[in-house]
């Protein structure tokens, strides 16, 4: 009998096989090390997340849903998938889950497919307020197949739910999506619903950015008042990026149907382990001490900025994000990334309401505090780095400046390891 080769190629390390991705990896890893990461939308995985996710469920074919598989073979992801449904029921006190869409767009698309046809009304929060581009933006598919009535904010920068009730009951849409991408205050999810429930509308939140809030209990929850509700895994909430879809049972029974066999093949089934390892997370009383601070972190720094002479757009912020408006300090949202990044504050761009300038200059940017609040930071660094923010962007052609904060920056994030290992 034949016996396997003492050197199976499956056996060499990446380095070996693969130096240049490696050496990536490694410059990636340095790169975030020593950077403060300010984007709303990212955070740090767990070690325990980004080991599930290499593991040995990326090799396996699962087409179906646990007990209702096309593949063999299926025993031991079959228990991994109803885990993962049944954690994630739990944590946001859902009837059901779907845990398979690859992103938080997929998740959108799967419940617009399955509730709208082609040409009908899709109400949300228009993109330049706050909302997303799966919210019916004209470049995206949902505003391309819908027809959209978008509600917003009014002069207080808050959204105005009598103009989104008038809206409703003059467009008559079937979905009417709460949640949003730079939206910093609490939605009032109650309101929607009876909006919703007037005009016979689905309401759906995707709560991408504010799921890590909501599964603390920081944030209201959105559960008890919507059919559907979407997210982003990877977000506040910390897990692998992937998206999910929870809701009344008899929507999601709905639902699973559309994403599989309607939108998706095979679901990856390491990915939705690591969602099942970030949902066990979620549910420990350190994930609860961790959303709290993340708040307290972007309440700091958001009245540190106004203390430095930054407006922030609505006077603040209910959650881990804001909006800073730039114009005080005559520099525009695309200087001011690159001349934070130059400083290694990664932050993005972002239009404010009724923004003078495109989308591809902005007069903002969006700044977040769920990543630097998992490498431990708290007030006193926040109040660090709206001071290193305000002399970055009024030095923001200074090379020397920027290389003197580069250094501190570097130097705090030094003192706050992630430990990738
Ligand atoms: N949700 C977007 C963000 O907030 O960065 C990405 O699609």
């Amino acid at each position: 009998m034949a016996t396997a080769p003492q050197t199976h190629p499956h056996r060499h390390p990446l380095a070996e096989v693969d130096p240049t991705i490696a050496s990536l990896i490694a410059q990636e890893e340095r790169r975030q090390e020593d950077n403060l990461e300010l984007i709303a939308s990212e955070n740090i995985a767990s070690l325990a997340v980004r080991q599930t996710m290499a593991s040995v469920f990326t090799d396996k074919y699962a087409e179906g849903y646990p007990g209702k598989r096309y593949y063999g073979g299926c025993e031991i992801v079959d228990q991994v998938e109803s885990l993962c449904i049944e954690r994630v029921c739990q944590l946001y006190g859902a009837e059901a889950a779907n845990v398979q869409p690859h992103s938080g767009a997929s998740a959108n698309m799967a419940v617009y497919f399955t509730f709208l046809q082609p040409g009908d009304t899709l109400m949300a929060m228009n993109l330049a307020h706050g909302g997303h581009l799966t919210h019916g933006s004209p470049v995206n598919f949902s505003g391309q197949l819908y027809n959209v009535a978008a509600y917003g904010v009014d002069e207080t920068e808050f959204i105005n739910y009598d103009e989104m009730h008038r809206i409703a009951v003059e467009t008559k849409p079937k979905i009417i999506v709460s949640g949003a991408t730079a939206y910093s205050r609490t939605f009032d999810f109650p309101r929607i619903r009876q909006i919703a429930d007037e005009v016979g509308a689905i309401h759906m939140c995707d709560m991408s950015h504010y799921s890590g809030l909501i599964a603390a209990g920081e944030y209201s929850s959105p559960i008890p008042h919507c059919q559907v509700v979407t997210s982003t895994t990877h977000k506040s909430i910390r897990g692998p990026r992937g998206g999910m879809i929870l809701g009344e049972a008899e929507y999601i029974k709905k639902i699973n149907k559309t994403v599989f066999p309607g939108l998706q093949g095979g679901p990856l089934e390491h990915v939705i382990a690591g969602k099942a390892v970030a949902f066990l997370e979620a549910s420990k009383p350190e994930f609860k001490t961790y959303a709290a601070q993340v708040k307290k972190n972007a309440a700091t720094l958001s009245e540190s900025l106004i203390h430095e002479g930054f407006r922030i757009v609505s006077g603040g912020t209910d959650s881990h994000m804001m909006l800073v408006d730039l114009q005080p300090f005559g520099v525009n949202g695309k200087i001011a990334q690159q001349a934070l990044e130059d400083a290694n504050i990664t932050t993005n761009k972002n239009s404010i309401p009724n923004d003078p300038e495109s989308p591809f200059v902005t007069s903002g940017i969006r700044l977040g505090t769920p990543a630097v609040t998992t490498r431990g930071m708290n007030e006193a660094e926040m109040k660090q780095i709206a001071a290193w923010i305000a002399t970055v962007l009024r030095n923001h052609s200074d090379e020397g400046t920027i290389s003197k904060v580069k250094a501190e920056v570097t130097g705090l994030c030094r003192s706050f390891p992630i430990h990738f290992v």
